[in-house]
């Protein structure tokens, strides 16, 4: 995500906080610099040119140029301004006092509207809340199976009628009188899209606003198309004035310029960002945090609300008295291996860790999702017995190994010594020091 601005963003102020002292002229040439990064990550020029004027202002203070940190300094009033371009007002979604809350999905075709209203489904049930989805698209003939795909493989139903015979309408209100006979939380519309806005999409748009009063209207934006898309969003917010945007695609090769003119440009929050396919790919959005992981300053916060998401409490306190009593196994490093996958892919958690967001670019490509599933194939291979006591693999019980798992011996080599290494940081942790591990982490 934003991974060459990003890149741009933190040379430039490596080398400004590796200078000491500033000047204005210094503060002059690295926020030109910034203006530059920004408009080649396809941010809007306005944008970006309010952006450095205020970052400009605020830097060249005196309190700035003869503090101790001046470099410091101005990447803190950067990461200020970032937040501030990023907000715009309320960046949850706000249900109705009745149920069901009505939310509908808009967008321009293939935004991923129908991904978002599975994903969201799958979301507000984290939080405790039902869902109803309603298939409203009636022009792609696909469309109503992809959501009923979508909604069985997460269980959540799916309302929908025969497009031959019913309007977008007659659906939407049908629909939410079934969320309301179900009593669920929320009713999610999935709409059809266009490839550019045309008044009849709109017209149709606004026909379901009236039937139906959602309470919350989000415009799905990819992220990929840049400025087309804040168009786009100003155009979708004029006709069916909008409560939020999905910023989907995010972990694409996104330049992120739509994602970071769009609040200032239509004056709507982004509710919620798209990081993959999967259904549980959607975060909610924090300008702050977001801010943080554009400047590779990492999001802990994310990454502690995914790991308490997807690690079991019990799992975890098992692991650290393991990990202070060093009989930590090669079952219990698979079962760590796992835990950390259902939180992401790896370069992308490795983004939130502070200070490894470089470190995930630079990393070798087979560190990566393909090499746990190896890992995991050659531990299944292997016996209860050797995977306690891993010092027994060697020889034919290696080739056997091997064999089982379709690897090589190198393979196996090579996990046993990463086995190693992870058992001899926990024995260093085990004498005194806190445990520090990453299952530690995600208590
Ligand atoms: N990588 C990635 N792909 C996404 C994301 N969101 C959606 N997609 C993909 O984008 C494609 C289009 O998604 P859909 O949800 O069908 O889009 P749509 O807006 O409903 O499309 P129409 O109904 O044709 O207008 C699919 O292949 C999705 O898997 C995301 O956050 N990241
Ligand atoms: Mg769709």
């Amino acid at each position: 995500m934003f991974d060459n601005l990003s890149d741009k963003l933190t040379g430039i102020f490596n080398r400004l906080s590796s200078k000491g002292r500033l000047t204005d002229k210094d503060i002059d040439e690295a926020l030109s610099q910034v203006r530059r990064s920004l408009l080649e990550a396809d941010v809007n020029y306005r944008v970006a040119r309010d952006f450095v004027a205020k970052v400009k202002e605020r830097s060249l203070g005196a309190d700035v140029l003869q503090s101790l940190t001046p470099g410091q300094q101005v990447v803190k009033i950067v990461h200020e301004e970032l937040t501030e371009i990023l907000t715009g007002g309320d960046h949850r979604l706000t249900p109705s006092s009745q149920l069901p809350s009505v939310l509908m999905l808009v967008g321009l075709q293939g935004s991923g509207k129908t991904t978002t209203a599975a994903k969201l489904a799958l979301q507000l049930r984290k939080q405790g809340h039902t869902s109803l989805l309603i298939a409203a698209d009636l022009r792609r003939p696909a469309a109503i199976s992809q959501l009923q795909t979508l909604g069985k493989q997460l269980d959540v139903e799916v309302y929908s009628e025969d497009p031959k015979t019913s309007t977008v309408v007659q659906v939407v209100k049908a629909g939410v009188a079934r969320a309301k006979q179900l009593g669920t939380h929320w009713a999610i519309i999935d709409t059809g899209g266009r490839l550019h806005i045309d008044d009849e999409l709109m017209g149709e748009l606004e026909d379901v606003k009236s039937a139906v009063s959602p309470h919350e209207t989000l415009l799905v934006v990819d992220s990929m198309t840049g400025q087309d898309a804040v168009n786009a969003a100003q155009e979708f917010h004029q006709r069916v004035s909008l409560t939020g945007l999905v910023m989907s695609k995010l972990d694409g090769d996104a330049r992120g310029g739509a994602a970071l003119s769009v609040t200032r440009v239509t004056g709507v929050p982004i509710k919620f960002v798209g990081m993959g396919e999967r259904p549980d790919a959607l975060e909610p959005f924090h300008p702050d945090r977001m801010a943080s992981r554009i400047l590779a300053m990492g999001d802990v916060l994310t990454l502690i609300e995914k790991a308490q998401e997807n690690v079991d409490e019990n799992q975890a306190k098992e692991m650290e008295r393991k990990f202070r009593q060093a009989t930590f196994d090669l079952d219990d490093f698979l079962q760590q291996i796992q835990a950390v996958k259902k939180m992401g892919s790896l370069s992308q958690i490795m983004e939130m860790i502070p200070g490894m967001g470089q470190m995930s670019k630079r990393m070798p490509t087979d560190f990566d999702d393909n090499q746990i599933k190896r890992v995991e194939a050659i531990i299944r291979s292997m016996t209860p017995y050797e995977r306690h006591h891993p010092d027994l693999i060697k020889g034919s019980r290696r080739r056997r190994i091997a064999m089982g798992s379709g690897t090589s011996a190198q393979d196996i080599n090579q996990l046993l010594n990463q086995f190693r290494q992870t058992q001899k940081m926990m024995r260093q942790f085990s004498k005194g020091r806190n445990p520090r591990g990453l299952m530690n982490m995600c208590k």
